[in-house]
């Protein structure tokens, strides 16, 4: 999609520093970090959020628990877990409309979140 920030990131048009990618998904640190690990994982399909998913571009979100696993692990959040975090609208805080899952984690947080 055309004047997505996070269209560009995926495509390599604007720099991130990078920490996992594959055919359809594409992870990244998070410009604001809120911990010590702060990625934020993206799928390479635009998609605006979880109210614009289809049958059609759900079908590449099939593996994205197991993306998600894979990067905490890589960040060393395996053994004490990490928090993630989906905006889904601008009431909820999304600033960015291509959905991005935050995976957060390296510190002790409270809830509820806000
Ligand atoms: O989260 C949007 C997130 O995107 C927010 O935590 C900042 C981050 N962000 C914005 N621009 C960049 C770039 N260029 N690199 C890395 N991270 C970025 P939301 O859930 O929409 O509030």
């Amino acid at each position: 999609m055309e004047d997505c920030l996070f269209c560009k990131i995926a495509a390599g048009e604007i720099p991130s520093t990078k920490v996992y990618e594959d055919d359809h998904w594409f992870a990244f640190r998070d410009i604001n970090p809120s911990a010590p690990v702060h990625v934020l994982l993206i799928p390479r399909q635009h998609v605006k959020n979880i109210l614009a998913l289809t049958d059609e571009t759900n079908k590449n979100f099939s593996d994205f628990f197991l993306v998600v696993k894979k990067i905490a692990e890589q960040e060393g959040l395996g053994d004490n877990g990490f928090r993630l975090v989906i905006n889904t609208g601008a009431e909820a805080g999304q600033t960015v409309f291509h959905f991005h899952a935050h995976i957060i984690g390296g510190k002790a947080m409270g809830w509820p979140p806000f």
